[in-house]
């Protein structure tokens, strides 16, 4: 038994951020249905390519555990067996830009009609107010989120991150907001919309930054490395390169190879209860009873040149060297790990964490797995459905159609070949 089994996703996703939701849920145990557009399917089937003619990575890896089915939703029949799964599945779930499921011909009454007890979950880029028609990508969420503002260095530029929080975090929010609803429909007997805007997924992953944004009505952030530099704090938050989010000051610092390697850096933090520790590590005993070094008000101004002479201890030894002796004294660090570094980690693969996967057209490829672990649920992942791959099975299976009826479905055209749209009829 998996957590969801038993609960049927109407999977009407594409791109990243609904694809990741989905197949979050597939992987606790939901039977996800994907809809895709004959011929096509999700662009990404055939985006950042590096085999011709085969799924891409970008697909195979937000897709697992799925299955798929070809419809066009535009044509009559299309639409007919649209229709047909929603009154069968439990959740609905999309990401198209805003207004296309009213177009498809899905609205919110018409899906009551069909099925009261249906959940409908979407991302959209924004929520209602001035934005909220606009089509959005990851980066551009990452910037009117408040992440990109607060990203990078004071005197650079606002920069993205390399975390997909627009998207993937966004679908992880959609994720937690569908377990709810499934949840608060056992009491109510009835579906409900849950709505996550890419923008407010962001903003929620940035709460911190909300919070430096009040304190600096009452003056600098003095954990701000700006602020032992004497360099004068503005109206919002500056960016604070690699400065600590928390209370905790941290900084990331050279290690040995740092000149060839782009990763030989270590995160380093000088948490106050290891504070003596620290000095004795990097051969400063007389920092622990120095006024200017002792307390964490002192060092406060000082944490530019404290960190210019942690690195260089750093700079003697490699990362995984700084991390074993850090590590025996409790004092919190961790290494920068490259993605060739992370691919290659024995426990990683032993906790599925990452894992290998066959694939009938790409032959093995690496994945990352459910980050989620559940005792009496747990994940195994499996390949990501061709196109259509499940077309007459969910035709036959989960809506019950006999060979007849199936036959008419293909003739007309819904779901491969030339179908003709409701807009020409
Ligand atoms: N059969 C027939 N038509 C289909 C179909 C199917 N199976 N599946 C989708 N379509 C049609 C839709 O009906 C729609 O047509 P209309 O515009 O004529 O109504 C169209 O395909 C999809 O439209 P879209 O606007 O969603 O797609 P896009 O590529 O132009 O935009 C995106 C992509 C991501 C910008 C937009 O979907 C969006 O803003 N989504 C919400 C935010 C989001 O999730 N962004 C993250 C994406 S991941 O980086």
């Amino acid at each position: 038994m998996k957590a969801l089994e038993g609960v049927k996703i109407l999977d009407f996703t594409h791109v990243q951020s609904g694809p990741t939701c989905t197949q979050l849920l597939a992987w606790m145990g939901a039977d996800v249905i994907k809809v895709e557009r004959p011929g096509v399917g999700d662009i990404t089937r055939g985006q950042l390519r590096d085999i011709p003619g085969v799924d891409s990575l970008y697909f195979t890896m937000l897709n697992h555990n799925k299955r798929s089915i070809t419809l066009d939703t535009k044509n009559r029949t299309g639409l007919e067996v649209l229709e047909g799964l929603v009154k069968v599945c439990d959740v609905l779930v999309e990401n198209f830009a805003p207004g296309v499921l009213d177009r498809v011909g899905l609205t919110w009454a018409r899906i009551q009609e069909l099925n009261p007890r249906m959940i409908v979950a979407s991302v959209k880029g924004f929520g209602p107010g001035p934005y909220e028609d606009c089509k959005v990508y990851e980066n551009v969420a990452q910037c009117a989120g408040g992440s990109a503002a607060t990203t990078g260095f004071r005197e650079g530029p606002p920069l993205v991150t390399g975390a997909q929080i627009g998207d993937s975090g966004t679908g992880l929010h959609l994720a937690l907001g569908i377990v709810a609803a499934l949840y608060q429909r056992q009491t109510t007997g009835r579906g409900q919309k849950v709505l996550a805007a890419m923008q407010d997924g962001v903003l929620n992953l940035c709460r911190v930054k909300l919070r430096d944004q009040q304190r600096l009505q009452h003056g600098p952030l003095r954990e701000y490395r700006q602020y032992g530099e004497n360099i004068p704090f503005g109206e919002s938050v500056p960016r604070a390169g690699n400065d600590s989010g928390g209370g905790q000051p941290g900084w990331i610092i050279k290690c040995k190879g740092w000149e060839t390697d782009p990763d030989a850096y270590i995160y380093f933090i000088t948490q106050a209860p290891v504070w003596e520790k620290i000095c004795d590590v990097i051969g400063e005993p007389e920092w622990k009873t120095h006024p200017d070094y002792a307390t964490p008000d002192a060092r406060l101004p000082r944490l530019k040149a404290i960190f210019e002479r942690v690195e260089q201890w750093t700079m003697t030894m490699t990362k995984f060297e700084a991390m074993d002796i850090l590590n025996k004294y409790d004092i919190p660090c961790g290494p920068i790990l490259s993605m060739k570094e992370l691919a290659a980690e024995p426990s990683l693969r032993k906790t599925g964490t990452i894992v290998e996967v066959d694939h009938p057209t790409r032959g093995k490829y690496l994945s990352v797995g459910n980050p989620i672990k559940m005792s009496d649920s747990p994940s195994e992942v499996t390949r990501s459905p061709l196109l259509g791959e499940h077309t007459d099975e969910i035709l036959r299976h989960v809506l019950g159609l006999d060979a007849q009826r199936i036959e008419e479905i293909k003739a007309s055209g819904a779901t491969g070949g030339a179908a003709k749209s409701i807009a020409a009829e």
